[in-house]
């Protein structure tokens, strides 16, 4: 079989250099990884009774979008440098309920032998100035075409309901003031996102009770 690579470095084969085989590509590739983290979900909730997933978000970024982010990097508009250097054509969003269920996911998706992670920022544990926290894996996928097999880019987002808000409210005023937001804006969101942890960690810690005291019950049934 002949195996392509789409990304970088990049090692195009014939017919994989249009912006529609591209597009392809990006959109099957979401449609693979969304696959895969249904049935994931489905399963866990099989064995735990439970689902780690609140909701699931994909997008293709949009070609105003690629153009934007490829000449903030100093990159020329190209095929090839968009497919090269940027990694989140494909985004693929996993919002779920609590802190704990990030790395759950992280190492669930890492495990998927057919999914290679690529790189890995974890926002949690280091984040950014602004406040932002999300856990964001770029993995590649194998698509199998008639003639080649092309492993193809997808960035995966793993963030909290309430992290989710923050950041939905925090990229619109970004892009409404392109990145030069007031500094008393800035400082009430940095506010906000400290509340946004406070938040998690509580009902992290309520969720833990709740389940301390469900399976209390179920042993003073049981004797
Ligand atoms: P959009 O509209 O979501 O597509 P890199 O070159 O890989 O080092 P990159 O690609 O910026 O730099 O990597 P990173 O940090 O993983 O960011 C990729 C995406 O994460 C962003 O895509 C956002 O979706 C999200 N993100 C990162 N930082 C922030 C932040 O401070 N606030 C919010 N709200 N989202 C953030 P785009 O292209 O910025 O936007």
């Amino acid at each position: 079989m002949n195996g392509s690579v789409l990304t970088g470095p990049i090692a195009f084969d014939e017919g994989i250099d249009s912006w529609e085989t591209v597009m392809f590509l990006y959109n099957s590739a979401l449609k693979e990884v969304g696959t895969k983290l249904d049935i994931l979900n489905d399963e866990f909730r099989h064995i735990h009774q439970y689902n780690p997933i609140e909701y699931i978000k994909s997008r293709v970024k949009s070609p105003e979008s690629i153009v934007k982010k490829l000449k903030s990097h100093g990159y020329e508009t190209s095929i090839n440098n968009m497919v090269e250097h940027l990694n989140d054509i494909a985004g693929i969003r996993l919002v779920c309920s609590f802190t704990k269920d990030i790395y759950r996911l992280a190492e669930m998706i890492a495990s998927q032998r057919d999914l290679n992670v690529l790189s890995i920022k974890d926002y949690f544990k280091e984040p950014k100035e602004n406040g932002y926290k999300s856990y964001h894996m770029i993995v590649t996928v194998p698509i199998f075409m008639s003639d080649r097999t092309v492993d193809t880019k997808v960035e995966i987002q793993i963030r909290t309901i309430a992290m989710d808000f923050w950041a939905s409210l925090e990229h619109k005023i970004a892009y409404k003031f392109e990145g030069n937001a007031p500094a008393y804006i800035k400082s009430e969101l940095r506010e906000c996102a400290g509340i946004v942890s406070i938040l998690d960690e509580k009902m992290l810690s309520l969720n833990e009770a709740i389940l301390k005291e469900k399976e209390k019950e179920k042993q003073e049934a049981a004797s």
